[in-house]
């Protein structure tokens, strides 16, 4: 039965024109002649913004009368996207806003396309950081993200001859309607200097850091409203600026022209997001970064600490949770211990017991080349004194170790904070699994790797430290907001609760096999095709037929992603159908989005194959329109919100242990796309919950990975053994997809070859290629098809991030909601 739960609209049609209109005039200085849809889409966040703040002040006013506990979530990205439309869904004020604009001769959708995406962040790990925020507002619970307020989002990508040039990201050219400057919150935080060694009463020493420089972070608040709009809480994100301050003592004057100098290099902390995921870049500046935005944050929630504390620390750890999103923020805790131990004149046992009371560290990753290290030099420079902190924690900590392993200096070197070699490097996960009192993992496997491959012995030393929350997706943006067709569709079946409460989905798996349910939700589904045909007729100027499977790979470009797997696919379908013309395949369309680190060469050149290869395919009538090749550029939030309700087909394709969770699986299945995906990450959780039946699992697993490393995995036997294989190999050696330019797309030959094939891209392409066959042949039975898709729908209940906000409260925050009233 259809329940309605939709709250009554704050504000009516009439009065949401009236403050359309009113800001057009007072806020834009415009009128309704004159606006353009910039114009209108300022205009119209103006004016929800006004209920944004109203929501905003009564939920601060709130939580500083209960004085509530508050999860802080340090993370160095929040990729938000647009905010626009979430802020008017979350208000039940979608339609009245719509409707308002249909009057003033505006349609909602060109003005919601005005808004450019807040790309505050790479990939994975900075979207989910949004999502928990979404779900942390809509669960009421007392929570503050805190992040970096970057100049430069991710860069925007364009495509030049196939290739990826980068262009800067400006998102704030025009002024962004949400967010709120608190000059009146801003905070100083020191680099560089050195530390002095005093003697105090009862000869306690006493360390004073003199810091070479002084910089300024100012906080911009994003409101984050929760569905239903009830609570509103904030993302603060603080923009370095420079402070005037230089340490006369230590330094020399500069003088006028070195002071502007400073200042240009304050101002540069927060200018650009480093656009690397999963490697470790090791730059200076990322450093400062990472230290700037956790100090400010540190000292806010001490002020706001203070305010309803004083100086009685014996209830932080009661008030104040930090959730550090990977190691980005790990500079916390010896930042934490410096306030602490020199400023608040704590003894260490004391401030340590406080300080691992209070943070939690999540993974993300198992990949080596992402565990971040920094060289213990660049820390003595630019953190004198949390170096010799971190030298502290670390020296009790070994200490700890020989407790549990007397004498074993072998085990004292593998969890060191240090890491001894040529130069030194401090680990910043021993760090922060020392530092914190949970550890979590984002996948069930990826969990169990955690403790079984990369964290063992700390597993032995801190039982139950190290715990698992499965990764999870708001279904506000990804689903309502995003495929308004099929939640108007839901809604009608079994009623409109769902976004709140996505176990409900599983209401519709009793319709998954009823004909007229099938046939509307492909008319959705066909629906969302023809946009995004619209969309890559207009970016692409290329013809798709929505008939044609649309098969969507959208994630950042990695080798062990294997975009080059489904690119070697594309390649193998091709030659087959060159060799046999009536090769027997339904038509499919292979859409992709991805951007590649600018240092990353195979990532690149792997864009650049996919763009040769789709030039060539797309063009040749001998392929009579079975395959179409659409590589969308500037993979984004907003691109992947037209992308997503238009897949039939998902794929998650990583070599099994790779991928920690993955949220895009997710998001696909969500949509009523079918996935074909190897056992990693969440895609393991996602087949428990949908059957074997409605997902094409195919490739080897962790075991066999490892299995086939340890007995010498070589590429060249699969090469060899498989003509299709050495086929398209070969293929990329020549001139074919590249006219004129032989060899241009040798390396990714060489890196499947010569380079051992790290990701084992050829021992699984037979099973891929099998596995893809099986796809084809379900797709042509329409209706098991779409019995498929709509258990995919109805079984993802599990992946709302409400779950997973609902996870860390039990098992690591210990949080109670907050009812804001009104
Ligand atoms: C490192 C050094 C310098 C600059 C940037 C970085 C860096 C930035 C982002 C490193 C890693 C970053 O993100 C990693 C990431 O997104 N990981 C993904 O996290 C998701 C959320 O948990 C998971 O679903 C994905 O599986 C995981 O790859």
């Amino acid at each position: 039965k259809a329940t309605k739960t939709q709250p009554s609209p704050v504000i009516d049609k009439a009065a949401f024109k009236s403050a359309v209109i009113k800001h057009l005039h007072c806020t834009l200085g415009t009128d309704e002649n004159k606006a353009n849809n910039h114009a209108w889409w300022k205009a119209t966040c103006a004016a929800i913004q006004e209920q944004v703040l109203e929501g905003l002040r009564k939920t601060q006013k709130t939580h500083y009368l209960n004085d509530t506990r508050a999860v802080h979530y340090f993370s160095a990205e929040f990729l938000m996207g647009r905010l626009l439309s979430n802020n008017l869904q979350n208000f039940g004020l979608f339609d009245v806003a719509s409707g308002a604009l249909k009057e003033l001769g505006v349609e909602i959708s060109d003005i919601l396309e005005e808004e450019p995406d807040m790309a505050l962040g790479n990939g994975g790990l900075g979207r989910l950081a949004a999502c928990f925020i979404d779900s942390l507002a809509t669960m009421e619970l007392p929570a503050i993200g805190y992040g970096i307020h970057y100049e430069h989002g991710l860069f925007r990508q364009e495509i030049k001859s196939g290739a990826q040039i980068e262009r800067p990201d400006s998102w704030r050219d025009y002024g962004n309607p949400w967010e709120i400057c608190r000059p009146e919150s801003t905070q100083e935080v020191s680099l560089y200097g050195y530390v002095e060694t005093k003697y105090g009463e009862n000869g306690r020493v006493l360390k004073e850091w003199h810091p070479g420089s002084i910089v300024k972070g100012v906080p911009w608040d994003i409101p984050v409203v929760g569905y239903e709009g009830k609570t509103v809480n904030v993302l603060r994100l603080w923009q370095s600026e420079a402070s005037g301050y230089f340490n006369w003592d230590v330094f020399n004057a500069g003088g006028y022209v070195d002071a502007q100098r400073e200042n240009v290099q304050a101002e540069t902390i927060s200018k650009v997001l480093y656009p690397n995921d999963e490697t470790e870049a090791g730059k200076e500046l990322r450093l400062i970064q990472q230290y700037f935005f956790c100090s400010c944050s540190l000292k806010d929630i001490i002020r706001r600490y203070k305010r309803a504390h004083g100086d009685d620390w014996s209830r932080f750890a009661d008030q104040v949770v930090i959730q550090l999103n990977d190691t980005h923020p790990a500079i916390s805790v010896p930042e934490l211990m410096r306030i602490l131990v020199d400023r608040a004149e704590l003894g260490w046992d004391e401030a340590w017991g406080i300080c691992t009371k209070v943070f939690a560290y999540t993974n993300h990753t198992l990949l080596p080349e992402a565990l971040e290290k920094w060289p213990a030099r660049m820390i003595e420079k630019i953190l004198p004194r949390h170096l010799e902190i971190i030298y502290e924690i670390n020296h009790r900590f070994m200490a700890e170790v020989d407790k549990k392993w007397p004498g074993d200096n072998a085990m004292k070197e593998k969890l060191s904070i240090i890491e001894e070699g040529n130069e030194k490097m401090v680990r910043m996960g021993h760090l922060s699994v020392i530092g914190s009192f949970a550890v979590n993992g984002v996948a069930e496997m990826h969990s169990r790797l955690v403790k079984s491959s990369l964290f063992p012995e700390f597993d032995e030393l801190y039982p139950g430290k190290l715990t698992n929350v499965t990764n999870g997706i708001t279904p506000r943006r990804w689903l309502k907001a995003c495929n308004p067709g099929l939640s108007k569709l839901i809604d009608k079946k079994i009623g409109d609760d769902w976004p709140r409460d996505l176990d409900k989905l599983q209401g519709l798996a009793k319709f998954a096999s009823n004909k007229t349910f099938q046939k509307q939700f492909m008319k959705v589904k066909l629906e969302n095709k023809e946009l995004l045909a619209d969309e890559i007729r207009k970016s692409l100027d290329l013809e798709v037929d929505v008939n044609a499977i649309f098969d969507v790979q959208i994630k950042r470009l990695h080798e062990y992603k294997r975009q080059h797997l489904a690119l070697l696919h594309i390649m193998a379908l091709y030659r087959r159908i060159l060799e046999n013309p009536d090769y027997d395949m339904h038509p499919r369309v292979f859409v992709f989005g991805a951007k590649a680190a600018p240092g990353y060469k195979l990532a690149k050149d792997i864009i650049y194959a996919i763009n040769k290869v789709a030039d060539k395919i797309n063009n040749d009538p001998r392929v009579n329109n079975k395959i179409k090749i659409a590589f969308l550029p500037n993979y984004r939030v907003s691109l992947a919100e037209k992308m997503i309700p238009a897949a039939d087909v998902s794929e998650q394709i990583s070599t099994a242990g790779k991928e920690a969770s993955g949220t895009g699986n997710m998001k696909l299945a969500l949509n009523g796309a079918v996935t074909i995906g190897t056992l990693d990450g969440a895609n393991v959780e996602i087949a428990e919950e949908v059957g074997d039946d409605n997902i094409f699992i195919f490739g080897l697993t962790v075991e066999e990975v490892n299995e086939l490393k340890a007995k010498g995995y070589n590429p060249y036997d699969y090469y060899y053994k498989d003509p299709e294989i050495k086929a398209v190999l070969d293929w990329l050696e020549t001139d074919y997809f590249t006219p004129g330019k032989p060899g241009a797309l040798v390396s990714i030959k060489q890196s499947l070859l010569d380079n051992g094939d790290p990701y084992m891209v050829l021992a699984d392409f037979r099973a891929y290629s099998d596995a893809q066959i099986a796809v084809d042949a379900a797709y042509r039975d329409k209706e098991r098809w779409a019995e498929m898709a709509i258990i995919n729908t109805a079984k993802m209940g599990k992946f709302t991030s409400d779950r997973s906000i609902r996870d860390y409260v039990e098992r690591v925050w210990k949080l109670s909601p907050c009812k804001i009233e009104g």
